[in-house]
Order: C-alpha cells, then sequence, then structure tokens
C-alpha cells in the first residue's frame, strides 16, 4: 500500500487530535498594566495582555496542563471555578488551602483532568484579585455518550439536528460589573472607613461597556418601593448606589466617612465605549451560548429583547430545558441558552441590570442578525432598568427549581450537618460563615492540604469519606443581599430554604414539620448556591453533598468583598482517607 502526502497529512493530523484530545497545554503569563476598561483607564490584570483571558476548550475526558507565570507585582494563585479536581486537590488554587500563593517572577503549574463536561471558568483566588479583570472562559466539550435534553424541547428531526449544531458551535458570554478602582484600593478604603464597599461602576459583556449617569429626576423616578423602604428619606447617589450612611444596608457600626475614595459610592462620570456585537444567522435556527457571571460584586438580570432563551445546562451540567424572558445570575453561576432565532431579522437589544437592590446599574449589547437590514423601531425590552419585568408576560428563570437532566438523586438522609451562621463581624465588611470570620491574612499560612492545623479550629470543619454532608447556611440579620455560596469540589445538591431561623438539628428533623420546604426528589444540582434575599426576616438555605474527594476545600461567597471580610470556611473532606501530596506540591510554590 503506498501512502500520498495528502494521506500522510490526514494521517498526521488524525494523530495529533487524537493525541491532544488527551492532554492540553495551556500556559498564561499575567501582567498588570494600564488598560482602558468601560471607558476608563486603570491597572488590571492581563492574562497574555488580554482582558478578560483567553479561552481554555476542552473535551470530557482531557488531562490539563495549566501553566501560570506571575509577572505582576504581588502574589497571585488561579482556581478553576467548578472543576472538581477529582485526584487532584493540590490544583484547585487556593491559597491557604491547596498551594502557596505564587509570587513574582514565579511560576506555578496546576494540572487536573475534565472529568466533567460544560461551561466553567478560571479565575483569580487570591485577595480580591477576580476584580481586577482575572479571569476567562473554560469549556469541555460533552462526550457523545452524555445525553442531551434538546428532545424536550422538540422532537422534530430537523430542530434536534438545528439544536445539536448550535450547541457544537456555542460560545462563552462573560457577564460582569467593574469598579474604577483597584482591589487593593478598595479593600485598603473599606479597613480605614469600616464600609462595605457595595457599589459598582460599569457593567460588562465580554469586558465591554459604559459608563452611564441618570440625572438625579431619572434616578428618584426609578428608584423601586423596596428600595425606598431601605432609603427612608434617603435618595440613591448619582451612581445608583445606596448611600454609605444607609443604616440598614451598612448595619450599626462606626464609621469614617472621610476615608472613602471618589467613585467607591458617588462621582458619576459616563464614558461611550463600544459594546459587544453577536451576528447570528437565522438559517441555524438556533444559537448558543454559555453565559458566565464573573461579577465580583453584583447579581446580573440578562434578557435578548422579544427573544424567548431555553436554558439547558446550569454550572456546566443539563437540565430540563426551560423557557424565560430573563436570568438573574447570581456570582459564579453558569447558564446555557438555546435561542430560537424566528424574530424579524434585524438588531436587537440584549440588556444587563443590575439584580441587586442597593444598586440600579446597566449596560447594553446588541443581538445582530446576519445580513439584516436595521428594525424600523427599537426592540421591546422584556426587563426594566431596575430588574423588574417589563411586560405582563416575562418570565424570569427560577433558579432554586432548574431538574437535572438526568436527575440524580441525593441520599434521604445525610450523615453530618453543619448549621453555618452567615452574619456581619464586627464591622460592616467583616462577615462570618460559621462561628469566626475567615481573616485575609490566613491565605499566606500553610496550606490546609499540607497542614491541617495551619489556621485556628473554629474555621475549619472536617468531614470523612464517603459521608453525606449537610451545609444549612443561616443568614442571621435581616436587609442581607442574595448571598452566592460556592464551595470547591464536587457539585452539592439545593435541597431546601425558608425563612426565618432554622431551628432543628438536621434536615430529617425539619422535614418532619416542614416538608413542603424541601425537594429530595429532584433538587437543583450546582457548584454555586444563592440565598434568598433577606429584607425583613432572617432566611436559611440546606445544600447536600457527598465527600467523594478528600482535600481541603474552601467555602465561600462569591460577591468577593464578603470573602475578603471573612465569609469563608475550610472544609477538610475525607479526612479518614487523605490524599498522599506529591513532592512537587507539598514542597515548592513554583518551578
Ligand atoms: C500565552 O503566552 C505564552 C508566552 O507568550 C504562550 O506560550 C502561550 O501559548 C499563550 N497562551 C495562550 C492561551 O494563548
Ligand atoms: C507571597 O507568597 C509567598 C510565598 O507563598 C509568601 O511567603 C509571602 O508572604 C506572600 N506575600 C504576600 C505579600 O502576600
Ligand atoms: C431622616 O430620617 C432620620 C430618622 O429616620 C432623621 O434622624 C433625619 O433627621 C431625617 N433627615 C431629614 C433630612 O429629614
Ligand atoms: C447601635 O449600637 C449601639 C451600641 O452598641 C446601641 O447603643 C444602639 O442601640 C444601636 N442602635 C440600633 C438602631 O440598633
Ligand atoms: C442604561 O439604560 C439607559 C436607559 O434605558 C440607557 O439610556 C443607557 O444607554 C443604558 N446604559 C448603557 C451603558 O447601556
Ligand atoms: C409585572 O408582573 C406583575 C405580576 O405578574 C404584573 O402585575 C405587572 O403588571 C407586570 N408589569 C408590567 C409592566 O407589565
Ligand atoms: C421558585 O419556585 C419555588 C418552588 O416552586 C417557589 O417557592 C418560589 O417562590 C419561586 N421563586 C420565584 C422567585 O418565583
Ligand atoms: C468582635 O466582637 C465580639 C463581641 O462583640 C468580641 O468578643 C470580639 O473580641 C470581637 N473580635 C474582634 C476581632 O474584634
Ligand atoms: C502546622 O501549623 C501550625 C500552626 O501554624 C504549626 O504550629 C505547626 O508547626 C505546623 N506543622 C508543621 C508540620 O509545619
Ligand atoms: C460552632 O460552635 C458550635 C457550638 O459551640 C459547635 O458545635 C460547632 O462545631 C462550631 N462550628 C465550627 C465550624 O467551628
Ligand atoms: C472516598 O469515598 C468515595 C465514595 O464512597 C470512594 O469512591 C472513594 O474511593 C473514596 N476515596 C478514598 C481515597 O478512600
Ligand atoms: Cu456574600
Amino acid at each position: 500500500m503506498k501512502f500520498s502526502i495528502s494521506n500522510l497529512i490526514l494521517l498526521f493530523v488524525c494523530l495529533f487530535q487524537w493525541a491532544s484530545a488527551e492532554l492540553v497545554y495551556f500556559s498564561i503569563v499575567l501582567t498588570w498594566a494600564q488598560r482602558e476598561v468601560a471607558g476608563f483607564t486603570r491597572d488590571v490584570i492581563l492574562v497574555n495582555n488580554s482582558y478578560p483571558g483567553p479561552p481554555l476548550k476542552l473535551v470530557q475526558g482531557d488531562e490539563v496542563i495549566f501553566d501560570v507565570r506571575n509577572e505582576c507585582p504581588f502574589n497571585v494563585t488561579v482556581h478553576f471555578h467548578g472543576i472538581e479536581q477529582q485526584g487532584t486537590p493540590w490544583s484547585d488554587g487556593v491559597p491557604g488551602m491547596s498551594q502557596r500563593s505564587i509570587y513574582t517572577g514565579h511560576s506555578f503549574r496546576y494540572q487536573w483532568t475534565a472529568h466533567q463536561y460544560g461551561t466553567y471558568f478560571y479565575h483569580a483566588h487570591h485577595r480580591g484579585q477576580i476584580e481586577d479583570g482575572l479571569y476567562g472562559p473554560i469549556y469541555i466539550e460533552p462526550s457523545n455518550s452524555e445525553e442531551r435534553p434538546f428532545s424536550m424541547i422538540s422532537s422534530e428531526e430537523s430542530q434536534l439536528q438545528a439544536m445539536l449544531v448550535a450547541e457544537q458551535n456555542t460560545s462563552p458570554v462573560l457577564l460582569s460589573d467593574w469598579r474604577l478602582l483597584t482591589s487593593e484600593q478598595i479593600w485598603a478604603a473599606e479597613e480605614a472607613s469600616g464600609l462595605d464597599a457595595f457599589c459598582a461602576n460599569a457593567l460588562l459583556i465580554n469586558g465591554k461597556g459604559s459608563v452611564s449617569c441618570f440625572s438625579r429626576e431619572e434616578l428618584d423616578a426609578l428608584t423601586t418601593p423596596d428600595q425606598q423602604a431601605g432609603l427612608g428619606n434617603q435618595s440613591l447617589t448619582d451612581i445608583g448606589c445606596f448611600p454609605p450612611n444607609n443604616a440598614p444596608a451598612e448595619g450599626n457600626y462606626t464609621h469614617d466617612y472621610s476615608k472613602l475614595l471618589p467613585t467607591m459610592f458617588e462621582g458619576c462620570t459616563p464614558s461611550y465605549s463600544p459594546h459587544e456585537i453577536f451576528t447570528v444567522d437565522a438559517n441555524d435556527q438556533y444559537v448558543s451560548f454559555d453565559l458566565i457571571s464573573s461579577s465580583g460584586l453584583l447579581h446580573l438580570i440578562y434578557s435578548i429583547d422579544e427573544h424567548d432563551m431555553y436554558v439547558y445546562a446550569v454550572d456546566g451540567r443539563y437540565i430540563q430545558p426551560v423557557l424565560v424572558n430573563a436570568i438573574n445570575l447570581p456570582n459564579a453561576n453558569r447558564y446555557s441558552i438555546l435561542v430560537p432565532l424566528d424574530k424579524e431579522p434585524g438588531d436587537y437589544t440584549i440588556r444587563m441590570v443590575s439584580g441587586d437592590q442597593q444598586q440600579i446599574l446597566n449596560t447594553t449589547a446588541t443581538f445582530r442578525y446576519k445580513g439584516a437590514s436595521q428594525l424600523n423601531r427599537p426592540s421591546d425590552p422584556w426587563v426594566t432598568v431596575t430588574g423588574l419585568n417589563a411586560t405582563a408576560e416575562t418570565v424570569f428563570l427560577n433558579d432554586t427549581t432548574t431538574i437535572p437532566f438526568p436527575v440524580v438523586s441525593s441520599a434521604s438522609v445525610a450523615d453530618e450537618t453543619y448549621i453555618l451562621h452567615l452574619d456581619r463581624y464586627n464591622a460592616s465588611y467583616r462577615w462570618t460563615l460559621g462561628n469566626s470570620s475567615f481573616n485575609l491574612q490566613l491565605e499566606e499560612s500553610q496550606p490546609l492540604l499540607f497542614n491541617q492545623t495551619a489556621i485556628p479550629s473554629d474555621l475549619i470543619i472536617r468531614t470523612k469519606n464517603g459521608s453525606w454532608v449537610d451545609l444549612i447556611i443561616q443568614v442571621d440579620s435581616a436587609f442581607q443581599p442574595s448571598h452566592p455560596i460556592h464551595k470547591h469540589s464536587n457539585k452539592h445538591f439545593f435541597i431546601g430554604q425558608g425563612t426565618g431561623e432554622f431551628t432543628w438539628s438536621s434536615v430529617e428533623e425539619a422535614m418532619a414539620e416542614i416538608p413542603d420546604s424541601f425537594n429530595l426528589v429532584n433538587p437543583s444540582l450546582r457548584d454555586t448556591s444563592a440565598t434568598a434575599l433577606s429584607s425583613t426576616d432572617p432566611v436559611w438555605m440546606a445544600l447536600r453533598y457527598q465527600v467523594v474527594n478528600p482535600g481541603a476545600f474552601l467555602l465561600h461567597c462569591h460577591i468577593q468583598i464578603h470573602q475578603d471580610g471573612g465569609m469563608a470556611l475550610a472544609i477538610l473532606d475525607g479526612v479518614d482517607a487523605w490524599p498522599r501530596i506529591p513532592d512537587r506540591y507539598r514542597f515548592d510554590s513554583g518551578f
């Protein structure tokens, strides 16, 4: 048999593809440099000279080597949000937990296997650096053996085919908020003033957006009744935010307002930067996007004027598809959507607005049908600039009721229960998640993976391998935002929630009295679950997971200033089956 050159090239390409499906190298260089974002220049963490970072694309089953070289004038680490790190707890990227932080001029090699499929993202996990722009998408193409949920949308063959093709061509959309100050400026001002800096300056879609300033009259007219209830006789600041001297929002602590910096709570200057344009082809019938919230502060409500969205995956896992018009994304959650391209061809506005009560903030992008001329009218919004329904028909995703596809069952009874109190701690900007507040300095202590007693014991819970664990997150005080609580390593079930104090000692006991507050039949499966807003009463939520991956993993709020302020807890999963750490990870923080 004789090989032609083209046959040889084909053979080479096949071998190369086979080889690259096994082991993927991805290396990034982090630098700290001035960039214009949202129309304003500030220092930003660049990933290979870009903000946001480049996407990492994998196929389920791939092994990844992810090298980080730190050229920033400060320590960094990189975490892979939602990646379970099964068997590789040393690659989770959390300083003081799984590694020492990477200092200037050093590199670190993360290595893990993509056992899961779907949408994730990598992001900074050292101090507040996620708010300095260190994040990028991760997409893991599902293997063919994973059943798709699309037949629940349509049973028609041509439709199914169009949805499969749309999924193959899916693209990530990074949604975020943005501040004009760096994370260290914000943290220093919080420590000096005693205040929780809960206002952003702009919202961004794929790193693009502008700052809009509403007039006093516009702001007063937009202020919602719920906001007015919290404001009393005060008004929103010129950046649409609650003022720093608002008692309900900041709690009853002493403050030094003279230590605030301009733009933290007020000081609006408009900018006019290009926004993102998504071009779609009506011939495709559907387009798929993977929405990723890399927001540091605000929940984000996302909608495409006049269009429906089928949400078909959440946090990197298929769900029974749900038809909605708007999604309120808690920080760090991901939603994959299929959008039917069945509207009059033209330009439609994509609207993203703050989903949090403390601030009115918005941005836009364009959803453009390829080859079409402009609509001869503005497109009709589903959602108002304050995050309310703009029509009687608008359907919001109900985040707590998404059903995994296929349904996965959780144990009916847990082996271990931890009731974790989430509250302020001695200052507006300090927080607890458990009995104590996790001091930010502890990030520089010996990693718990190597030394289980490196930090105070009231910041640690210890679980047994194989155990089913219930985490009851009890938000103790009223007037709290929704807290997106993220558990590192494997996913958890969101099994219940309620108002008031969780007065029982276990879910089993609570279920005997309030069964309707729980769902053990087809609960949502997540890596980040948000507590309900608590305007007037305390609230609680119950999360259940099985310990399958021994290691030191953080549980924390994904509102970055809350994590900085101590809303975090170390979980030593599987202390009875602790892993043997490879020497290269144990003894060195770099190579
Ligand atoms: C980032 O830059 C480095 C050094 O220039 C290069 O080797 C690497 O391939 C780049 N990574 C990506 C993801 O583009
Ligand atoms: C930076 O990281 C090194 C190595 O982990 C650590 O010794 C040092 O304390 C860190 N420095 C700061 C300022 O966090
Ligand atoms: C606003 O209300 C507070 C008490 O709720 C009161 O102390 C203060 O004087 C009021 N300020 C104005 C300007 O009315
Ligand atoms: C605020 O705290 C002070 C000191 O602890 C206390 O005297 C005061 O009653 C508190 N005020 C409110 C409104 O809770
Ligand atoms: C925010 O919404 C207002 C009112 O709809 C609009 O005029 C403004 O352009 C929007 N801002 C951005 C940055 O899109
Ligand atoms: C928003 O929804 C509520 C409740 O369904 C409805 O009463 C209201 O009319 C809607 N708002 C608009 C602007 O249609
Ligand atoms: C979501 O669904 C749950 C369960 O049906 C319900 O209790 C809750 O009120 C819904 N939430 C919203 C915001 O509609
Ligand atoms: C926080 O406040 C509590 C009770 O008021 C007090 O016992 C504790 O010492 C304070 N902790 C710190 C770190 O200030
Ligand atoms: C573990 O950390 C504790 C607390 O810092 C320290 O006393 C102990 O010496 C450390 N153990 C090892 C083996 O380094
Ligand atoms: C918090 O304190 C309670 C009561 O002392 C204790 O049972 C529980 O284990 C503590 N939790 C943590 C995380 O230390
Ligand atoms: C931990 O428990 C899981 C689930 O029972 C099991 O599959 C795994 O082998 C255990 N790991 C170790 C190291 O014992
Ligand atoms: Cu929080």
